[in-house]
């Protein structure tokens, strides 16, 4: 068997998304997920000009040997471009080898370890009764947990918080910070929501990266009595040393890694365990191969997954994952934001989102197309990711 072609695809349907179409001599084909919220295009000359020539005429069932010539052969290691490219052809192999043998993904990782994937969704408000509601709304989909977010008294607008958590505007929009107003807020927030909505809710909380470690022991003392699944991305991980101040002050979970795009940068982090979840996301992290190799590290320390699963991950991402959700041992729970219905229509899929609970689905390969039609009717929209500005105008981490 041999790859004839490979195609990418970009198209917004409420978003951009980048995807990879790889074709065979068989006529079998497979497809991968590369968006790059905000760098869409440059991954998608990352793949055209430097990777798909290079795939034409090889032999698609060598995914960890294509793997392992694509990370090294490029001899600059690592990134987040670099590592997208990589993971939308190592999933379209996947989806490939699986199509061939006529089995849905998850089977040939394993099998399943469980019946069905359990998700969180998100709900957000600019005040407690905006977020009751929002809560409320997630809860009548079935979500069995739920992340809350907020705004933050005396600022305008934060990240997340009461419209579309990415790219909207075709230049960066300004949100302001407020790290000590923030600080004192939030644990009134959880005390409500705790009030209102009782003790057994499965309750989480993103930081964005924006907080130093002494911050961030502080939030995570301040939460316990509310019992957090988990704090995520509580300050700049790539500051991994850091993680141990957070670890020695505070029992409350930590789940870290949407930005992180190989192994390398959990060393520290799994090794010492001083997290409890890694977050990375099949598109991001070189695809399905080194994340599977990641989860394998991370049960060494009684760590689990928690894929990132943001609108911005396609539902091709969103498959692949799933399938990764439901076969390996230590999974931990499944970021499902939802998409669009004209996503869903630009990629019908086999997967199903049930009483808040994801199935891959048992149709061959990924289970999922991509009607080409519907996505060339809807080309690709300049956006970007707001930014965060502290009140005197300094950029603040998100
Ligand atoms: O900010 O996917 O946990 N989810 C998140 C997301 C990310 C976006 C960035 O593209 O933090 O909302
Ligand atoms: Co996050």
């Amino acid at each position: 068997m041999k790859i004839v072609d490979a195609r990418v695809v970009v198209t917004s349907p409420g978003r951009n998304f980048v995807t990879l179409k790889v074709e065979t001599d068989e006529g079998v084909t497979g497809l991968g997920d590369a968006t790059l919220n905000g760098r869409e295009l440059a991954v998608v000359g990352y793949l055209r000009d430097h990777v798909v020539p290079l795939l034409v005429g090889t032999d698609p069932h060598r995914i960890e040997d294509t793997w392992q010539s694509l990370y090294r052969g490029a001899y600059w290691r690592r990134g987040p471009v670099t590592m997208a490219a990589i993971a939308a052809v190592d999933v379209a192999l996947w989806d490939i080898k699986a199509k061939v043998a006529g089995l849905p993904l998850y089977q040939l990782l394993g099998g399943a370890s469980r019946e069905r994937v359990r998700t969180y969704g998100h709900a957000s408000g600019r005040d407690i009764p905006e977020l009751f509601d929002s809560i409320r709304a997630r809860l009548a989909e079935g979500y069995p947990a739920i992340r809350v977010q907020t705004g933050v008294p005396g600022l305008e607008r934060v990240y997340g918080v009461g419209h579309d958590a990415a790219s909207d505007a075709a230049r960066p929009v300004v949100e302001d910070w407020d790290t000590a107003a923030y600080l004192r807020s939030l644990p009134g927030v959880f005390d409500a929501v705790r009030q209102e909505f009782g003790p057994e809710l499965v309750l989480l909380h993103d930081a964005h990266h924006r907080l130093t470690p002494i911050q961030a022991a502080r939030l995570g003392k301040d939460l316990e009595p509310y019992d957090l699944f988990w704090l995520e991305d509580c300050t700049p991980a790539e500051n991994q040393d850091g993680l141990r101040l957070v670890r020695r002050h505070t029992t409350t979970p930590l789940a870290i890694g949407e930005v992180f795009n190989t192994v390398f940068d959990y060393q520290t982090l799994v090794g010492e365990q001083l997290i409890d979840y890694v977050r990375s996301a099949v598109t991001h992290f070189g695809g399905v191969s080194p994340l599977r190799k990641l989860f394998d590290f991370a049960a060494q320390h009684q760590i689990k997954s928690a894929i990132h699963g943001p609108e911005d991950i396609s539902p091709v991402g969103m498959a692949a994952a799933i399938h990764l959700d439901l076969a390996i041992h230590n999974f931990g729970i499944q970021e499902y934001a939802g998409h669009t219905p004209l996503t869903h229509e630009v990629f019908p899929h086999a997967y199903t989102f049930t009483d808040g609970y994801l199935h891959p689905g048992e149709a061959p390969g990924l289970g999922i197309e991509l009607d080409e039609e519907l996505a060339s009717a809807h080309p690709y929209e300049p956006a970007y990711l707001p930014i965060n500005r502290l009140q005197d105008g300094t950029i603040h981490d998100w």
